[in-house]
């Protein structure tokens, strides 16, 4: 119960902090605590990149803490675990997606496993494909928000998926090898 009031005050909190930042200039670079999301639905999809067959598409939406991330992948091999991240730009444009940058890192943490400890905001657990090589997404990804401007927002980032899996140890990156698919998270709604 206690807990609940705490969330409750913290969001009351939040929405007060984004109410005086709408009338503020760009929060972007200096917000400290994760305001709200204004969207309500994002999509990715996502393209092939250093001469991958990897393709897929995402829907992503606000969900409790953070955005939630659902979709396939597919172009995988049975069985392959690979490396899934929110890049901090928005730009595939080349042909290794290396224009969609390092992970989203606003927080400036070191890489990790989303799950334990610190970890990159845009950190996000391996993607692992079935028998005919596709990979169901089931992410949610803390501490962000899709929409408001704020440090903390994915949207206009990129998602990449790479050739191996992250180790969630090695810095910066994972060790997770080439980038074989980007999209760019665009709001719907
Ligand atoms: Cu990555």
């Amino acid at each position: 119960m206690n807990r609940q009031i705490r969330i409750a005050t913290a969001a009351l909190a939040a929405s007060l902090l984004a109410a005086c930042a709408s009338t503020a200039p760009s929060p972007r670079a200096t917000s400290a605590s994760p305001a709200m999301s204004t969207a309500k639905e994002g999509a990715v999809n996502l393209s092939a990149a250093s001469g991958s067959l990897v393709s897929g598409a995402l829907v992503l939406r606000p969900m409790g803490d953070g955005v939630h991330i659902t979709g396939e992948v597919g172009g995988l091999k049975p069985g392959d675990v690979r490396g899934f991240h929110i890049h901090e730009r928005g730009d595939c444009s080349a042909a290794d997606a290396s224009t969609a940058g390092g992970h989203f890192n606003p927080g400036a943490q070191p890489h990790g496993r989303a799950s334990q400890g610190a970890h990159h905001a845009g950190d996000s657990d391996n993607l692992v494909a079935d028998g005919k090589g596709v990979a169901r997404v089931d992410a949610h990804v803390r501490g962000v928000t899709l929409g408001g401007g704020a440090a903390n927002d994915i949207a206009g980032r990129a998602i990449i998926v790479h050739a191996a899996a992250d180790d969630y140890t090695t810095q910066p990156t994972g060790n997770a090898g080439a980038r074989v698919a980007c999209g760019v998270i665009r709001i719907l709604r």
